[in-house]
């Protein structure tokens, strides 16, 4: 099957400027070891984002890209690449979107030991680390320019006004799976973006030093984001093909914090569900380990309903993405 983006209109930045954004592409980001947490978290803090290299070895590498091969080859609805594309992420590429729900062999990336501590000092300690949504995306092979355009994820009302701003609401942990080389799409972030409410403000704020950084680098490389951060997949030649692990984390517990004109009893909460229809499989979700169900804590309603309904398989069945 041929897939082939579907190319958006520039409404982020400027179209008659660049295909994507404000087209003020810088030339490379920096790269932290992850082992030098402190380096890390403070690029990230004062960014909203941060590279890391190495945080995969070979054989993970290996088996993550036989896994993408086998479930593409033995179960190709799941990726959407059966009889009929399914009716999300249509227009950017693959997905497979729960990967979790069914192959346990997954289980030992979800709190990877390379990335970890950046991740718990981002999140604000190891205890207050939650998962939220982990799946695998591919850009085939000549699929073409998508111009997805320049967003933010999920992003919390009061990132615009708390102090202090860290640690962020929801962290997104994205891993190169295949070399992303200068002419492969990349993922592409603007350096601290995460106040605006439109691009085109961080744009006008920043002025000369509103920037575009693509993130290329060897599979194995992870990149950092809050997810409030303006960032974008930069098209390639439309022709390199790119594979890519996607991991979310939210910020469990509370904690003190203050707004303007708010009485000083103002605490944020543990961060909200991140979507409203991502699952929890039941050896995460009722996990023996305390720590663990503690990780996987953050149900949304589907989840509670599919809990409730004793894990039915007609339950998840009826839920958007709960097969796919
Ligand atoms: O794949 C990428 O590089 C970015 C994807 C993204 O931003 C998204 O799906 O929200
Ligand atoms: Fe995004």
């Amino acid at each position: 099957m041929t897939i082939e983006l579907t190319p958006q209109e520039n409404l982020s930045g400027d179209e008659s400027i660049a295909p994507q954004g404000f087209g003020q592409v810088t030339a490379a980001a920096t790269t932290f070891d992850p082992t030098d947490v402190d380096a890390a978290y403070s690029f990230f803090a004062e960014n909203g984002y941060v590279v890391l290299a190495n945080c995969l070895d070979a054989v993970e590498v290996a088996h993550l890209n036989e896994f993408f091969d086998r479930t593409q080859s033995e179960n190709p609805d799941v990726w959407g690449l059966g009889e009929k594309r399914k009716p999300h992420h249509r227009n950017q590429g693959l997905i497979f979107s729960q990967p979790l729900l069914d192959y346990p062999e997954l289980d030992p990336y979800t709190q990877h030991p390379s990335s970890n501590a950046v991740v718990s000092k981002i999140l604000g300690g190891k205890d207050a680390v939650r998962f939220s949504e982990f799946n695998f995306r591919e850009t085939p092979e000549n699929a073409g320019h998508g111009k997805m355009n320049f967003h933010h994820d999920r992003a919390a009302e009061d990132r615009l006004e708390r102090e202090p701003y860290m640690p962020c609401d929801w962290l997104c942990a994205i891993h190169y799976l295949t070399d992303v080389e200068p002419d492969a799409p990349c993922f592409c972030v603007v350096p601290r973006s995460r106040k605006y409410v439109t691009l085109k403000d961080a744009f006008e704020a920043q002025g000369k030093d509103y920037c575009e950084v693509p993130i290329r680098g060897p599979k194995g490389t992870c990149v950092l984001y809050d997810t409030a951060t303006y960032h974008t997949r930069l098209d390639g030649d439309g022709s390199l093909r790119r594979r890519t692990w996607h991991q979310y984390y939210a910020r469990g517990g509370w904690i003190k914090s203050t707004l303007p004109g708010k009485t000083n009893r103002y605490a944020r909460a543990p961060s909200p569900v991140l979507t409203d229809w991502n699952l929890f499989p039941e050896r995460l979700a009722m996990h023996l380990d305390p720590a663990t169900r503690l990780f996987f804590s953050h149900w949304n309603t589907a989840q509670c309903e599919w809990v409730a309904s004793g894990f039915s398989d007609d339950i998840r069945k009826s839920m958007p993405r709960g097969e796919q």
